[in-house]
């Protein structure tokens, strides 16, 4: 099965509404129905973020730890998109994501979302699932969305930096504010001992060490050949040349405007953001991050 998205003829650039409380584009709320009844079972795992802060290498890293060995023709043959199926996603082709994370045939699960935590199907939480939370420091993010929006024609347009970033602020965003999805799911966490909450930039500082961690609190125990296999896999510039991890097979991405393996870096902001939009971003970011527990870090 693959995503024929290019042949499709595609529809104009869809447009913001707000969907209680959240902005969103209708890709991602067609199939709600069935994204809110979603039969989640007890070994699914779900891999939760803000768009663009490392969902496609936790995804990597978690499918190489719980596959990698035992179907190795996997990583060859199925892009990372089918293996770890985006929940919400309806993007009028083959299949929706809902319809894809029923048909996968692993144990366990890995399924995506981008969801803010209130809006994750109930079953995930009737069936104590495991969720991985990865979140990524907001500048770095608000670049990384920036240059996706660019290239993704089914995402809105990006404008020019300085609207965009305006926008990134307002949270006029697809799923919304990053402000609020990071808070709300670290609320959750701490009444919730199934979520760990891991950050974009402690994978970038010391990858075996998150690779550890991420294996404590799944229960996992890799030799540590095979998790310095894993560690090699997810470098950056292996998924970047691998077909199956770069997303150039999905057709509605256009790398000639920006790759989906961009830079893969801590301070990427510091080549977008003017010094005086980093201090307007600072002095909102201030009124708006008030939790002094939860701390980003904007270089490694
Ligand atoms: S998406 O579309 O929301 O699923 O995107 P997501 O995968 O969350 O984020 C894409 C950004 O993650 C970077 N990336 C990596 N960085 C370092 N190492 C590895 N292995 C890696 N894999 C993906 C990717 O390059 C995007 O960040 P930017 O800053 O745009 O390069």
């Amino acid at each position: 099965m693959s995503l024929t998205l290019d042949k499709m003829d595609l529809p104009p650039r869809p447009k913001l509404f707000d969907f209680h409380g959240v902005s969103m584009s209708h890709y991602f709320t067609d199939n709600w129905d069935k994204v809110q009844s979603f039969q989640a079972r007890p070994d699914d795992i779900l891999i939760a973020t803000y768009p663009k802060a490392g969902t496609t290498w936790v995804s990597y890293i978690l499918d190489l730890l719980y596959f990698g060995q035992t179907y190795s023709e996997r990583q060859t043959s199925i892009p990372i998109h089918e293996r770890v199926p985006f929940l919400e996603i309806d993007i009028p082709t083959e299949y929706t994501g809902t319809d894809l994370a029923e048909k996968l045939p692993t144990s366990p699960r890995l399924i995506k979302t981008h969801l803010p935590v209130q809006f994750v199907p109930k079953s995930f939480w009737e069936q104590n699932c495991r969720i991985v939370y990865v979140a990524r420091n907001a500048k770095d993010n608000a670049v990384s969305y920036f240059h996706f929006d660019r290239m993704n024609k089914v995402q809105p347009e990006a404008g020019d930096w300085s609207s965009f970033l305006q926008r990134f602020m307002e949270g006029k965003m697809v799923f919304g504010p990053w402000y609020d999805h990071v808070t709300g799911w670290w609320e959750k966490k701490q009444t919730h001992s199934k979520i760990h909450y891991m950050f974009y930039e402690d994978l970038i500082e010391d990858t075996g060490r998150e690779i550890d961690s991420l294996c404590s609190f799944l229960g996992l125990s890799p030799s540590a050949e095979e998790k310095e296999r894993v560690r090699g896999g997810v470098q950056f510039d292996n998924m970047k040349k691998d077909n199956m991890a770069n997303y150039s097979t999905v057709g509605v991405m256009d790398f000639k405007i920006s790759p989906f393996m961009r830079k893969g870096k801590v301070g990427d902001w510091k080549n977008h953001f003017t010094v005086a939009q980093s201090e307007q971003f600072d002095e909102d970011y201030k009124n708006k991050m008030k939790n002094p527990m939860q701390q980003f870090r904007t270089e490694v």
